[in-house]
C-alpha cells in the first residue's frame, strides 16, 4: 500500500517533531498538523479537560495532583484538595476528568479515582467544586463508590457526560475474571447514571433488576475501558486494551455483551470477544489483530479545518505511541469496517485525547519520569 510521509516542521522552539503518516487513496486532504507543548514537567497525567474560560484541568495518576492551567498554557497551579483520600496503585489513581455542562454557574467537575471504602479499596467517582480562582476544591461529594479494585490493575476508568446530561463511566475488570459478565458488579462495564445522584437513569437496559449495580449497566463484557467518545450522531463508542491481542474500538449498544469472560480465575488467553458465550456478543468495529498498540483515550474530531480527518475517531495509543485517526465507513449507525486515513507518530506514549471547543486536540503523554506533557495538536 502506498503511504505518504509528511514531516512536520519542528524547527521553531516549542514545536515537537512529529510525523503524520497518511494513506491517501481518495484525493481528500489530510492537513498538516502542528504539535506544541502546552504544559511540561508532568508525571503520568491521565486526563485533561478545558474549562469555559479557556483554562484547563489536568489529573496526574500516581501523584494524585490536580492541576489548573491558566488559559493559553500559562501558570500551573496544584489545586488544594483532599489528596490523601485518593488511593493510587499500579494503573489506578487519579484518572479521568469530566466538567459539568453547567460549570460556569456551579463550578462542578468530576474525577474517577481509587478510593478507600469502609472495608476495601475501590474505584469511585467524586464531584468537586472549584474555587473561583482555581486554586482549591471548596466542596466534594462521592457520586458513586464501590467499583471493584484489587491490585490497581485494570482500574479503568473513563468518564463522559453524554449530550443527554447523563454520566457514562467506563470501568476495568479489576483483573477478576467473573466481573465483566456479572451484572451485579460494576467492573468491566459501561455504566450510565445521573451525574448528581449516581442513580440509574431511564432507558438503562436492566432497570427491572433488583440489583443496584445491574440497573446502572449500559453494556457489559468489557476488559478495561480506557476511552469513551460520543459521535455527532449520538452513538457512544468505547476503546479498550486488548489482552495479548485485539485492542478494540466498540460501538456501545444498550444491553450489549462485548464478550470478555476470562474464567476460570483470570484466564487472559480467552478471546477479547468470545462469540461462543451464551447469547449474542457485539463484534468490535475495529481491532488491532495480533499486535496490540494499547489503545487508550479517544475523541471524535470535528471541524472542516481537519479536512479528511473531520469525522474520524482520534484514538491515543500507549504502547503504539501514536494518534490513530479512524474513519468508519458508511454511517456510524451501520458500519462494516473502520479505515485509518492517518496516524500521528513521534510524540510519545499517549493516554488521553480531548477536543477543544475551537477544534484543536489536547493529548496527554505517558512516558513517566517527570517528562510528560500536555500537547496541543492543530491542523494548519
Ligand atoms: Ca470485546
Ligand atoms: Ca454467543
Amino acid at each position: 500500500m502506498r503511504r505518504l510521509l509528511a514531516l512536520l516542521a519542528a524547527l521553531v522552539s516549542g514545536l515537537l517533531t512529529a510525523t503524520l503518516v497518511a494513506a491517501p487513496p481518495t484525493g481528500a486532504a489530510v492537513p498538516d498538523l502542528r504539535v506544541t507543548t502546552l504544559v511540561g514537567g508532568l508525571d503520568q497525567p491521565w486526563d485533561v479537560k478545558p474549562l469555559p474560560d479557556g483554562s484547563l484541568l489536568v489529573t496526574e495518576r500516581a501523584s494524585k495532583r490536580l492541576l489548573h492551567v491558566a488559559a493559553g498554557g500559562g501558570r500551573v497551579t496544584s489545586v488544594a484538595y483532599d489528596r490523601a483520600a485518593v488511593w493510587s496503585a499500579g494503573e489506578t489513581g487519579l484518572m479521568s476528568l469530566e466538567v459539568d455542562p453547567d460549570f460556569a454557574s456551579n463550578r462542578r467537575f468530576y474525577t474517577c479515582q481509587g478510593g478507600y471504602g469502609a472495608s476495601r479499596r475501590d474505584v469511585r467517582v467524586v464531584a468537586r467544586r472549584l474555587s473561583a480562582d482555581g486554586t482549591a476544591v471548596t466542596a466534594e461529594r462521592v457520586v458513586l463508590a464501590g467499583l471493584p479494585a484489587t491490585t490497581g490493575r485494570h482500574g479503568g476508568c473513563r468518564l463522559l457526560i453524554a449530550r443527554s446530561g447523563h454520566l457514562v463511566i467506563g470501568t476495568g475488570d479489576a483483573a477478576v475474571g467473573r466481573n465483566p459478565r456479572d451484572l451485579r458488579s460494576g467492573g468491566g462495564k459501561v455504566l450510565r447514571v445521573d451525574r448528581v445522584t449516581g442513580r440509574p437513569v431511564r432507558g438503562n437496559p436492566f432497570l427491572r433488576s433488583g440489583n443496584g449495580w445491574t440497573k446502572r449497566v449500559l453494556s457489559y463484557g468489557h476488559r478495561n475501558v480506557q476511552g469513551l467518545a460520543q459521535s455527532r450522531d449520538g452513538t457512544l463508542w468505547s476503546v479498550e486494551h486488548g489482552s495479548s491481542r485485539d485492542d478494540e474500538v466498540n460501538r456501545i449498544v444498550a444491553g450489549g455483551d462485548y464478550g470478555w469472560h476470562p474464567v476460570p480465575g483470570y484466564d487472559e488467553s480467552v478471546p477479547m470477544t468470545d462469540k461462543g458465550l451464551p447469547g449474542v456478543q457485539q463484534a468490535a468495529r475495529w481491532r488491532s489483530g495480533n499486535r496490540t498498540i494499547a489503545t487508550s483515550g479517544a475523541a471524535w474530531v470535528t471541524g472542516s479545518r481537519w479536512g479528511d480527518l473531520d469525522g474520524t475517531l482520534a484514538v491515543a495509543a500507549l504502547k503504539g505511541e501514536r494518534v490513530a485517526f479512524m474513519k468508519p465507513t458508511g454511517t456510524t449507525k451501520r458500519i462494516g469496517t473502520i479505515r485509518r486515513p492517518a496516524e500521528l507518530l513521534g510524540i510519545g506514549r499517549l493516554r488521553s485525547i480531548t477536543q477543544l471547543p475551537g477544534g484543536d486536540l489536547l493529548v496527554t503523554t505517558a512516558d513517566g519520569g517527570g517528562r510528560d506533557r500536555v500537547l496541543r495538536v492543530s491542523p494548519r
